[in-house]
């Protein structure tokens, strides 16, 4: 039998973090487990919201699934919308214990490795076809310092250090608070997750069918 996942794409999400009940992108990318999307099979699996064996667990599914993209998710509260991140930078400074209390501050991810990788997604094609479809959504210039960050800068350095990872694109999106998570924080913002569920599909899609390539930060057409 042939591998059914060859070529799927990978989607992640994080666990609960900092005393929340629930995580959107743990939501999201259980939502769309195994659905096909642009004729590609999507495999969804959670993260530890822990700083080393975040990137670990990450890692090794790429190796194991070999897959043809990877789309990490994760929760930005306070955020509007759906935020594209066009940059991993090479720092872990916590302002909150992971969730096995570790808190490192100003400590490089790879000790002498690139300050930072971008995003291979096609990040502004990405962004105005969300908006199109009426979803708020932007670039982010910076996904923070916590473990997304760290996350998405150990998927960058792997896929390119690695000759043998041949990934099409590879990068992470941040995703607002469910309206549950803010029924106590009156007037921040949120998104249905019906609504984020379909964002998600959609980014995908553009994803795995945009002409745009992404350089040095910038994208060409
Ligand atoms: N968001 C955190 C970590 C896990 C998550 O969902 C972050 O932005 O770093």
């Amino acid at each position: 039998m042939m591998n059914q996942d060859r070529g799927c794409v990978l989607l992640t999400g994080f666990e609960p973090f900092g005393g929340e009940a629930i995580n959107p992108s743990d939501e999201v990318s259980r939502a769309l487990d195994g659905a096909i999307i642009a004729g590609t099979r999507i495999v969804a699996r959670v993260l530890p919201c822990v700083f080393r064996d975040a990137s670990t667990v990450l890692v090794d599914l790429v190796e194991t699934l070999r897959p043809r993209a990877v789309i990490c998710l994760g929760q930005a509260g306070g955020r509007n919308g759906i935020t594209v991140e066009r940059v991993a930078i090479n720092i872990d400074d916590a302002r909150l214990p992971d969730n096995r209390g570790g808190r490192p501050i100003d400590e490089p991810i790879v000790t002498d490795g690139p300050v930072g990788y971008w995003s291979t997604l096609p990040i502004k094609a990405i962004v105005e076809d969300l908006r199109k479809a009426g979803v708020v959504a932007s670039v982010s210039q910076t996904a923070g310092t916590f473990v997304c960050n760290h996350v998405f800068y150990s998927l960058m350095h792997h896929v390119s250090t690695r000759p043998s990872v041949n990934l099409a694109s590879a990068g992470f999106v941040h995703l607002p608070w469910l309206p549950e998570q803010v029924r106590t924080r009156p007037g921040e913002p949120s998104l249905p997750l019906f609504d984020q569920v379909a964002a998600v599909r959609r980014l995908i899609e553009t994803a795995l069918t945009s002409e745009e390539r992404h350089i040095e930060g910038g994208a060409e057409q």
